[in-house]
């Protein structure tokens, strides 16, 4: 093994900007947590926010609140205007051609249920196949379940390796003429593993298979551009990118979103209503039925501009170095394995440790001040390829440091010295 690398010998800067800097702008990280500093190492669950998207929501609550779209008077208009405002931000973030192709859902689970009803539910017959990899958060898994028990489809499951790969072999044998969506993670959550969706898009595209891909993990943590990547669908929610939760995205192509029937009806939804006949709104109303989550749009813009004032190619080299230096330093603790080895990883480290239950390493380290996650990540199935009932799990997001990994991985060396 090569010499360890010192924390202390690593810039912590996100292009030009120190961390130190960026850290000031999370109220919530300066905090002592059973009487050790706070190192959050939680952000694929949830990320923090930035003052500017707390002060943006509750900007919006002192002064602009009412209700949207339905309004002559002032407020209404303003809250118009800065939800539409905000559906324009994340147009451009992932690089959208049209904001009619960006419905706000209440996150990333939301959106890929309204797909699952809405486009695939009604083309399905029996026998027709959904494609899934056995690497999906439940999220993308569930709903295609649900459409496979109503309608006879069949959803089948793309292998994944012993590094954590989608096998990129057996999809080329199991794609097909039955084959009537492509549905898959871009980044996984319980590993970290980035799946090269271009190469897996390019193969459906040849057959005519629409595709989805669930952005939950890759959004907060690269550049994503949906023209680019020629996906039909893409998920996402605010909550992992700095936003708040109760809100996310689904990207559609235009010409899809236009073909397909409305999921849930309500108001807003709809452009007339009698007892005879109901017709719909237009793109992108006509999938947002009822009040929808007005400040939580425009904190979600808010978390947009932050990172891109940061720029997302910086935050994802940065944290490319904060997953180096984590997996080379817990590599060196005895009896911890890493979970999930492949050649391309967001900053996300799952792991076991030898004699220790990874709920029982949760707890320890939480009296350490540190919050990690530990569990099945909503990926059961990716636990039961290993063999494994839980993992712990540290995920990085470019606010922290190097200084807390090394504070994990001090707290880890003493549990195994607590325990064993
Ligand atoms: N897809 C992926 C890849 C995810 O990581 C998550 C949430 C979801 C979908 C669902 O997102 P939601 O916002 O609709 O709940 N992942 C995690 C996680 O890894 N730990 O907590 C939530």
């Amino acid at each position: 093994m090569n010499a360890p690398l010192k924390s202390s010998a690593l810039a912590a800067k996100v292009g030009d900007v120190d961390v130190i800097t960026i850290r000031r702008d999370f109220p919530i990280l300066n905090q002592q947590i059973n009487g050790h500093t706070l190192a959050y190492l939680d952000n694929a669950a949830s990320a923090q926010h930035p003052q500017s998207v707390i002060d943006a929501i509750s900007r919006y609550y002192q002064h602009d609140h009412a209700n949207v779209h339905r309004g002559v008077h002032t407020l209404s208009q303003r809250a118009t205007e800065q939800y539409e405002g905000a559906r324009e931000v994340v147009r451009q973030f992932i690089n959208a051609s049209s904001s009619k192709e960006i419905i706000f859902t209440r996150g990333t689970t939301e959106a890929i249920n309204l797909v699952a009803e809405s486009f695939v539910r009604p083309r399905v017959k029996p026998g027709n196949e959904i494609l899934i990899s056995a690497l999906e958060h439940h999220a993308n898994i569930v709903p295609w379940q649900h459409v496979c028990k109503y309608t006879g489809a069949i959803l089948k499951i793309i292998p994944i390796t012993e590094q954590g790969e989608v096998d990129f072999a057996a999809f080329e044998q199991m794609i097909g003429s039955r084959t009537k969506l492509l549905a898959l993670t871009h980044v996984s959550n319980a590993l970290g593993t980035i799946v090269p969706v271009e190469k897996f898009i390019s193969v459906a595209k040849r057959l005519g298979v629409p595709v989805l891909l669930d952005g939950a993990q890759a959004v907060p943590h690269s550049s994503v551009d949906v023209q680019k990547l020629d996906c039909d669908f893409y998920c996402f929610s605010a909550h992992k990118l700095c936003g708040p939760t109760g809100i996310g995205v689904l990207y559609g192509r235009e010409k899809i979103l236009n073909a397909m029937p409305p999921w849930q009806g309500g108001g807003d939804m709809i452009l007339t209503v009698s007892f005879e006949k109901t017709t719909y709104n237009q793109l992108p109303w006509k999938f947002e039925a009822g009040t929808p989550h007005i400040a939580g749009a425009i904190g979600m813009a808010a978390a947009i501009r932050y990172l891109q004032a940061l720029n997302m190619n910086h935050i994802a080299a940065y944290e490319s170095q904060l997953l180096h230096y984590a997996t080379e330093q817990l590599q060196r603790i005895s009896g911890l394995r890493i979970i999930g080895t492949a050649t391309h990883k967001a900053a996300v480290v799952s792991f076991v440790m030898q004699g220790i239950h990874p709920h029982d390493l949760g707890t320890i380290l939480d009296s350490q001040g540190i919050a990690i996650r530990t569990g099945h990540h909503c990926a059961m199935p990716v636990m039961t390829f290993f063999k494994i009932p839980a993992t712990a799990r540290a995920s990085f997001a470019f606010y922290n440091t190097f200084a807390e990994i090394d504070q994990l991985v001090a707290a880890l060396h003493s549990a195994r010295e607590m325990l064993m």
